[in-house]
């Protein structure tokens, strides 16, 4: 079978034409020009930005400044200087819920998550809800896993201060409706944050237009690099909002008493910023549009649909999640009998790399009834060849497991599952 030719684009893949890699919700691999880039800033540009009277340190800001542009530009948001570059999006999630909430909450307040969250959009809002005095409420799921816009309704009332809700499910992949979910809580005058971890590499996201007031992302999982990520945010929130963390780059005066603040983004870019990754996540940016998001959501549907097809011929096989055409490219699923865990070890074997556990997602399980379950998820370089292999392994894998005694932990239940 022909292999996707966007391999070639990506040094670790074509370096391993057996390797089966499907596990890029996880992470994804980079392409040639997102390491070619960074190397050359560093050979070329590289200094501390915003320091230095120097040429170099100048092209060095240059550089940075030029990256959150082409960033900002990728997310459709056309004020680039509410872009706060972070470590990734657990980071933008913090800094929102201690920075805003510390800020803006009080006893009696109320804020909503969905129980799709990965906990990065979870925990940091209980722990300021905990610390504040405010109620946490987890809006439940249908019985496809989709958000419960009906019970939503319910739940959102004059005291919802914060509607935090995914863009994407990382351990299911279903694709939330954001205009629809954002409308519920604009009609009590909630902060909406959208946690895009999961959207912006799959999907076309429009900052100016959506309407969300923060919307967190990770680079790496964009064909950028490790380490950077960032927060889209409205201007006056972002200016209204006291500082997450204090120290060079950030300031405008320090007296001995007090100090000011840099205006946007650098008020909340403390330190010496990560150019290179920057650099680097921007190569990602203009890779994307290069192959065009609208063809990677389209190729990715389609190796779910085979996928899931061909999973679901498999007795014994459950798929948890919505219909392919509400999901991007991620398959959760669990084969009676097998433990996830037993069963990546196994498909491993193979050269097949698929995610078992619980996926960040604990609340998530627990309303599944699961321990944990086995995730394939599937981006712009996989193909059919890797679907088959995968397909493969479960059928290896319930050969190698045959007759072993069953543990309760490892009958997962089917409930809600396609
Ligand atoms: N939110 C979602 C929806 C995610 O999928 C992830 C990472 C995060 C937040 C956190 O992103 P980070 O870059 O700050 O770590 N998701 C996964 C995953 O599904 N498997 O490994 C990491």
């Amino acid at each position: 079978m022909t292999r996707n030719p966007r391999r070639a684009d990506f040094p670790l893949l074509a370096a391993n034409p057996d390797l089966h890699y499907l596990d890029s919700a996880a992470t994804s691999q980079k392409p040639r020009v997102v390491l070619d880039a960074m190397r050359e800033y560093y050979e070329r540009d590289n200094a501390n930005p915003h320091r230095g009277a120097y040429a170099l340190s100048a092209r060095a800001t240059d550089r940075y400044h030029a990256a959150r542009g082409r960033v900002a530009q990728f997310l459709g948001a056309s004020d680039a200087d509410c872009l706060v570059f972070t470590r990734g999006t657990t980071e933008s999630l913090n800094l929102v819920a201690s920075a805003w909430g510390h800020a803006n909450l009080r006893e009696g307040d109320e804020i909503v998550v969905t129980a799709l969250e990965h906990h990065a959009n979870f925990v940091p809002w209980q722990q300021v809800a905990i610390a504040r005095g405010a109620r946490f409420v987890v809006c439940p799921l249908t019985s496809d896993h989709r958000v419960d816009l009906d019970a939503l309704r319910t739940l959102v009332n004059p005291r919802t201060k914060v509607l935090a809700f995914n863009h994407v499910s990382n351990a299911l992949g279903t694709v939330n409706p954001v205009d629809r979910i954002a409308a519920i809580g604009r009609a009590v005058g909630a902060l909406i944050v959208c946690d895009g971890a999961q959207g912006a590499p799959h999907l076309r996201v429009a900052f100016d237009t959506l309407d969300v007031d923060f919307y967190a992302f990770s680079g790496h999982k964009m064909c950028g690099p490790m380490g950077i990520g960032g927060l889209l945010g409205r201007r006056a929130i972002l200016e209204a909002m006291p500082p997450y963390q204090f120290g060079g780059d950030m300031i405008e005066f320090v007296r001995d008493e007090e100090s000011t603040w840099a205006t946007l983004p650098h008020k909340f870019e403390a330190g010496t910023p990560n150019v290179g990754d920057a650099v680097g996540l921007a190569a990602a940016c203009d890779y994307l549009d290069s192959v065009g998001l609208d063809s990677v959501l389209e190729h990715e549907r389609a190796l779910v649909r085979l996928a899931t097809e061909k999973l679901r011929a498999i007795d014994g096989v459950c798929i948890y999640g919505p219909k392919p055409s509400e999901r991007s490219g991620v398959v959760s699923f669990s084969v009676a009998g097998i433990h996830p865990h037993d069963l990546s070890t196994v498909l491993d074997q193979d050269g097949v790399c698929i995610r078992a556990g619980q996926h960040c997602a604990q609340p998530l399980m627990r309303r599944l009834g699961v321990s944990a379950t086995a995730r394939a998820s599937f981006y712009l370089y996989n193909d059919e060849a890797d679907v088959d292999a995968l397909v493969r392994g479960v059928e290896r894998a319930k050969e190698v497991f045959a007759g072993s005694e069953l543990n309760e932990n490892e009958l997962v239940p089917c409930r809600g599952a396609r």
